[in-house]
């Protein structure tokens, strides 16, 4: 035994403490741009923030869900990766840290990291097998061997013995080595009085080959996520096109005009039919489904099936399209919300769907009295069969306003069904119909305790004046929509500051399953006042006063905005 080998360790100094953290973020960045290129082309959802990210919205109490959609609103997948990434930094450079004095372990924790991501991806309701593991851990593979290089250049090397040859670390590149050594004795000597932090007893490290191998982490790296780019945009691109060689044939029933006294001309008021741009969007997919349509089939099948379909998308289109307008809710819209969108949707009657495939509602002695929707990304949906043979329109949407679908609401094909929230009822990407009973099946988020049947309830809101404007005195304009999908709306009031309900004028009604929009012209004094609307439905039920929240089949309670005149 020599003399160093019985030398307790000597303690890293401040400049290898602070680069092996930047060695750990190299090596984070090495395993995630590694992942995502592994995965983008194939299967984009398996690249482990998504996957990871994916697995936490499966995962997450609804009341944080219900948080993230209030605070971040459609922003809150962004907030949410960008969330994964930043506690993954903060990770990545304590395990460079620690992979100073304990390399092998810092390389493992690495490892560990793939795992998750793997475990993650494995997870997902919409994993295709094992392979699905892989990016995550090819992407771990390359972090692990980014963290052991670098910091392989950082550990203390005890005196080395002087003469060529002679290895100070084992692991060191043995041509490299000789020559470092020689530099680093020279700079020792240089730096002798420690301007480098480095003091005489403190031994040197390996300037020369840590910045080398930080280079090449870096440009791994960097060629990795130029790849996934390159990659992903071929992606896109291909399903891109894909959907702009998708012509849609004129409906056999198309869409009565739009009444010309539906829309008021008043500055302010959502317009009648929502443009897709500005559409709402709700739903659980990190990345977008991008479903090319020529391989896509839809099945359909479960009890009470005696024909099963296996329908391709011109299947589909050959079964003539019919055009309605329909106003589609989301159950996590508050009271006042934004989560909510009119539409004039193309697509297959579905009651005559199923009727085709032998299907009979519960009221004609059908023994399913739940249809469950499957997407794509895996997300199933339960709707009642009854509602959706009741007679109404209820859809396997191919178009929205004249287009196909947009991959966001859901190309090739999504449900609609008017008068039911959208997570009951409005499957997008789908690829499966499955006929099954409330009590055999809970879908997605029934099993997160939202209710199992949730029928839109009445709301009405104001969208003019915006909440806490200053309109000039002289008469304003207030002005909004309502909708009660499937019973239509019959009246809409408005209280100032708590004083008696004033009949609102009702544009003309399209059809009982979208909105209306409402005005009322209003003469104010000075000062800061609350507006209050109300709306009673089709059935004559009032919109109750009660303000609750989403949570489990949606908010009742009437909308306020506060607005000073000036
Ligand atoms: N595949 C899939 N379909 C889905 C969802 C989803 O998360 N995944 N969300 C549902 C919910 S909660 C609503 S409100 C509607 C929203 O449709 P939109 O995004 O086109 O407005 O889609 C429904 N369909
Ligand atoms: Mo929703």
């Amino acid at each position: 035994m020599s003399e160093e080998d019985t030398d307790p360790a000597p303690r890293p100094g401040r400049i290898p403490r602070l680069l092996a953290a930047v060695a750990g973020l190299l090596s984070g960045a090495a395993a995630l741009t590694v992942a995502h290129a592994a995965a983008v082309r194939e299967r984009p959802t398996t690249s482990p923030v998504v996957a990871v990210g994916g697995a936490m919205i499966d995962r997450v109490p609804t009341a944080v869900k219900d948080w993230a959609i209030r605070a971040f609103g459609e922003n809150d997948k962004a907030v949410l990766q960008l969330g994964i990434v930043a506690v993954l930094a903060v990770a990545a450079a304590v395990l460079g840290r620690a992979a100073l004095t304990h390399r092998r372990a810092g390389a493992a924790g690495v490892l560990l990291f793939g795992a998750v991501g793997a475990w993650a991806a494995l997870g997902r309701p919409d994993a295709a097998g094992p392979l699905d593991a892989l990016p995550s851990l090819a992407g771990a593979l390359a972090g692990a061997l980014v963290l052991y290089v670098l910091t392989g250049r950082l550990a203390p090397r005890r005196a080395a013995a002087p003469g060529p040859g002679t290895a100070p670390a084992a692991d060191s590149a043995a041509g490299a080595t000789t020559s470092h050594t020689q530099t680093d004795a020279r700079t020792h000597t240089q730096t002798h009085s420690g301007s480098r932090g480095r003091g005489a007893d403190e031994p040197p490290w390996d300037r020369r080959g840590f910045v080398a191998a930080a280079t090449a982490a870096a440009a791994l790296s960097a060629g990795a996520g130029g790849l996934a780019r390159t990659l992903g945009r071929a992606r896109s691109g291909d399903a891109a096109s894909a959907r702009e060689a998708v012509t849609l044939p004129p409906p056999v029933s198309p869409a009565r005009p739009v009444p010309r006294a539906a829309r008021l001309p008043i500055p302010g008021v959502s317009p009648f039919i929502t443009p897709v741009k500005d559409f709402y969007r709700v739903d659980t997919a990190l990345v977008v489904p991008e479903v090319d349509a020529t391989r896509w089939r839809l099945r359909i099948r479960g009890t009470g099936v005696t024909r099963p379909a296996d329908l391709s998308f011109a299947d589909l289109l050959g079964r003539g399209l019919i055009e309605r307008d329909i106003t589609l809710t989301c159950v996590s819209n508050e009271v006042g919300g934004p989560y909510v969108g009119n539409a004039r949707w193309i697509g297959v009657p579905l009651a005559g769907l199923l009727a085709a495939c032998g299907v009979r509602p519960p009221s004609r002695g059908g023994p399913a009295d739940q249809l469950v929707a499957r997407s794509v990304d895996g997300m199933t949906i339960g709707t009642p069969v009854e509602d959706v043979m009741d007679g109404r329109d209820a859809l396997l949407a191919v178009g929205m306003n004249g287009e196909p679908l947009t991959f966001e609401h859901g190309f090739p094909v999504r449900m609609v069904v008017p008068g039911l929230y959208g997570y009951v009822s409005a499957c997008k990407w789908i690829e499966e119909l499955e006929l099954t009973t409330f009590d055999a099946y809970d879908a997605y988020w029934v099993k997160r305790k939202w209710a199992r049947r949730a029928p839109v309830g009445t709301q009405s809101r104001i969208d003019t004046p915006r909440p806490f404007s200053r309109p000039d005195a002289g008469p304003v304009m207030v002005a909004g929509v309502a909708w009660a999908q499937r019973r239509g709306i019959r009246r809409v009031e408005v209280s100032v500051d708590d004083g008696p309900w004033r009949d609102a004028v009702l544009a003309a009604e399209d059809s009982r399953d979208t909105w209306r929009q409402w005005s009322f012209a209003w003469r104010p004094e000075p000062g800061t006042h609350t507006l209050t609307v109300r709306a009673t439905d089709g059935d004559g039920a009032v919109q109750p006063a009660e303000r609750t929240r989403p949570f489990p089949d949606g908010a009742r309670g009437r909308h306020s905005v506060v607005v000073t005149v000036v």
